[in-house]
């Protein structure tokens, strides 16, 4: 008899917990077996309990203080839509990809329940946590921050579905970054999958070239230059001093002659258009499309304002 946690024990190869006598046999490769059957393509495991926290820490426990483990599923994106002329069909294409995770998070997270474990669904979109200052200092940000209610990436990372790169997303061996993920934490015990020591990532600087904020300037990436270019197209951040802000409105009053500020919102409310993926669009990783890839790929039109 191996015993998971208070709930749940396992009784000749099958999962028995304290709600319902028995729960059939739950297991990693069942669970696995059926996510791929419905068009999952990477799917891990980790142990909900020994998740790698980034900062702010984001501990799967936190929403679920009964949780065991962590589902990790990833897309591959349309490769066509990631290097289309125009960003607005990678948008679309993304929302498609975000809502089969979902769809399928949501189905397997009710199996889960039905068997009587606990389960919560982390989608590959919003919402997000914001932050005006720093929670541990107080420090005020520069701009407002945004946080995942839990890392995906760092989730993946932690059942060895991949690295974080340069580019500070995550690779894997099969897609690069050309993945999107969404998870599950659930109560079911399941078996964890082994971080894994990759070496993907080469740091050629092909996405740090790339990137029209310079947020990956000096081997680092920057949360804030990179969220006031996929916000809004703008490559300054607000005025940190009174005698920066003549320049900035400069800038503004620019983008309002070339741009309509408020159909865009609506667009982007509609269809959750981004202003850039300069940095994953350029990344060489990924053993699936080598012979697909475009050989030169100029930046697709996104707009920016200097
Ligand atoms: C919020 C968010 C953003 C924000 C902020 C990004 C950021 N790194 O902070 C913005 C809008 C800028 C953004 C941009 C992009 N994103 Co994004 N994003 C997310 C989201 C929802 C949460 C990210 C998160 O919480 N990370 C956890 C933190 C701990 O890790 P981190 O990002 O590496 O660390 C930064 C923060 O901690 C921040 N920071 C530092 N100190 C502090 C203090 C406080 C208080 C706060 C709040 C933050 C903060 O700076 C750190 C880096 O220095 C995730 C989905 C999810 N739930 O995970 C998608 C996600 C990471 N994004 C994704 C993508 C694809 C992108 C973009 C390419 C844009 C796009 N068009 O899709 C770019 C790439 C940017 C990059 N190179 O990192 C994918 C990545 C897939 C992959 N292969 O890795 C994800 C996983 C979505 C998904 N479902 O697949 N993103």
């Amino acid at each position: 008899m191996i015993l998971y946690g208070s709930h749940f024990f396992k009784l000749n190869g099958l999962v028995h917990n304290k709600r319902r006598f028995w729960v059939g046999a739950i297991d990693s490769a069942k669970i696995k077996k059926m996510i791929l059957a419905e068009g999952i393509e990477l799917v891990g495991i980790a142990d909900a309990k020994d998740l790698i926290l980034a900062y702010p820490p984001r501990p799967a426990t936190n929403l679920m203080p009964s949780a065991q483990s962590v589902i990790v599923m990833a897309v591959a994106h349309s490769l066509g839509s990631v290097y289309s002329p125009d960003i607005m069909l990678w948008t679309r294409n993304k929302m498609q990809t975000s809502r089969v995770l979902d769809q399928i998070a949501e189905k397997i997270g009710r199996f889960l329940e039905s068997e009587g474990f606990l389960s919560l669904p982390i989608s590959a979109d919003k919402p997000v946590e914001l932050f005006k200052s720093d929670p541990k200092t107080g420090e005020k940000f520069r701009q407002t921050r945004a946080v995942g209610f839990l890392s995906l990436k760092h989730a993946a990372v932690s059942c060895g579905m991949g690295q974080i790169g340069r580019n500070n997303l995550l690779l894997t061996p099969q897609f690069g970054p050309h993945q999107r993920l969404c998870a599950i934490i659930t109560e079911a015990p399941l078996e964890p999958d082994a971080k894994q020591e990759l070496d993907l990532c080469k740091d050629c600087g092909k996405c740090a070239k790339a990137c029209p904020s310079g947020a990956l300037k000096n081997g680092k990436y920057e949360a804030d230059p990179c969220m006031a270019y996929w916000s809004y197209g703008f490559k300054r951040l607000p005025p940190a001093k009174l005698t920066e802000w003549p320049s900035y409105i400069k800038m503004i009053r620019g983008h309002f002659t070339r741009r309509d500020m408020l159909m865009e919102s609506g667009q982007t409310f509609i269809t959750d258009v981004d202003n850039c993926i300069e940095c994953m669009r350029v990344c060489p990783v990924g053993k699936s499309w080598k012979n697909i890839r475009p050989k030169n790929l100029a930046p697709q039109k996104s707009g920016g304002t200097e």
